[in-house]
């Protein structure tokens, strides 16, 4: 029958729209050699991010790059870190701290980046210079 089908379409498509609405998505950022990829990752308000394969790497909020009031991290050495849920808006810089010479860094961008004018303004050197070029690269 025609009119059931679409029914049952119908149902299936708005539990989609729910589930993806409400449920919290997590973003998984791999470790590879003495890069991050992706480098820069996007994500809605509430999600988390999660790093594998981090033998030998850590993953660490960088000083003065996080939004106002947004939680600092440092994760153990090796440990497949997953943040707690980002619920404050903006850029996020992370590093690997023992590898932050060689450029070992990524990008969160959590909804609206209200922070990065900021970053942008404070003339970032080195690492954080190239992963705010990779910023504005992924904001365009
Ligand atoms: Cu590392």
């Amino acid at each position: 029958m025609k009119l059931g089908k679409s029914l049952i379409g119908a149902i299936l498509a708005a539990s989609a729209f729910f589930t993806t609405a409400v449920m919290a998505a997590d973003h998984v950022v791999s470790a590879q050699v003495t890069a991050f990829k992706p480098i820069v990752v996007k994500v809605a308000v509430g999600d988390t991010v999660s790093w594998e394969r981090m033998n030998g790497h850590i993953t660490e909020s960088v000083e003065g790059m996080i939004p106002e009031g947004a939680e600092k991290w440092m994760s153990k050495m090796g440990e497949n870190f997953t943040t707690p849920p980002l619920t404050v808006e903006g850029v996020y810089f992370y590093k690997c701290t023992p590898h932050w010479g060689a450029g070992m860094g990524g990008v969160i961008i959590v909804g609206e980046p209200t922070n990065f004018e900021a970053i942008v303004a404070s003339k970032p050197k080195g690492a954080a210079k190239r992963l705010m070029k990779k910023a504005k690269k992924a904001l365009k």
